[in-house]
């Protein structure tokens, strides 16, 4: 017993060993544990230890969206958008992995639909992973070059966002956007870039529907 407690690997356990919501299949034993934590499908929610949010309301967003009037039009209070996110080594570990939900309330700042503020990484070679739990949208993304693309998120769309290439997701949906993501724990964020230049289209309602337009 004294062999399994030294291979434990999660000795700061907080959570109950026993997930009351899982059948257990598997024999008892200390050298099989619980994971820390459980993702819900249906919603993209992040549970277990020591999970971080954000929130991004309108008064955090200035200067993202085209429409300044529209945007100093909304309650500054209002929710874009929120992370629900698992930092497992401190930030700007080399070989750790970050991972977490964001989810992009439905809306619009004029015609230009609710979306992330967008960045690089810092360590611009990092590359990441999306993974869409509900909702639709648009990942929108950029190279180096400023030229700007899109791929279309729907429930399991799965995504890679290459290194150098900056990355914003637009909710053009009637209800919440929900992705999972994973990035490298050294990748950092570059929003300086993003405010400074704003990437090279945006995603606008155009006889109702999205549309990528270039600015
Ligand atoms: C982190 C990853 C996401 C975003 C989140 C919010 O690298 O890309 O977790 O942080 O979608 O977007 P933003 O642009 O405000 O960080
Ligand atoms: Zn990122």
């Amino acid at each position: 017993m004294q062999a399994a407690a030294l291979h434990d690997p999660h000795p700061t356990r907080t959570t109950p060993r026993t997930d009351p919501t899982v059948e257990d299949p598997v024999t008892a034993s200390d050298l099989i544990v619980d994971p820390r934590h459980r993702t819900d499908w249906a919603t993209g929610a992040v549970l277990g230890d020591g999970v971080e949010t954000l929130e991004r309301r309108v008064a955090d967003l200035a200067g993202v969206f085209a429409d300044g009037a529209a945007l100093a039009a909304l309650d500054p209070e209002l929710l874009v958008y929120r992370t629900e996110c698992v930092f497992p080594v401190p930030d700007g570990t080399e070989g750790g992995l970050f991972w977490g939900t964001t989810f992009i309330q439905p809306g619009r700042v004029g015609e230009e639909y609710f979306m992330t503020k967008g960045h690089f990484h810092a360590t611009s070679d990092r590359a990441e992973i999306y993974l869409t739990y509900a909702g639709t949208g648009l990942l929108v993304l950029m190279s180096r070059d400023r030229t700007c693309w899109a791929e279309r998120m729907s429930v399991g769309s799965t995504h890679f966002i290459p290194a150098h290439t900056a990355h914003r997701t637009v909710n053009v949906g009637d209800d919440i956007l929900a992705f999972g993501a994973s990035w490298p724990s050294d990748a950092g964020h570059d929003y300086a870039s993003i405010a400074a230049d704003g990437f090279s289209a945006r995603v606008l309602r155009i006889g109702g529907r999205p549309a990528l337009v270039p600015q």
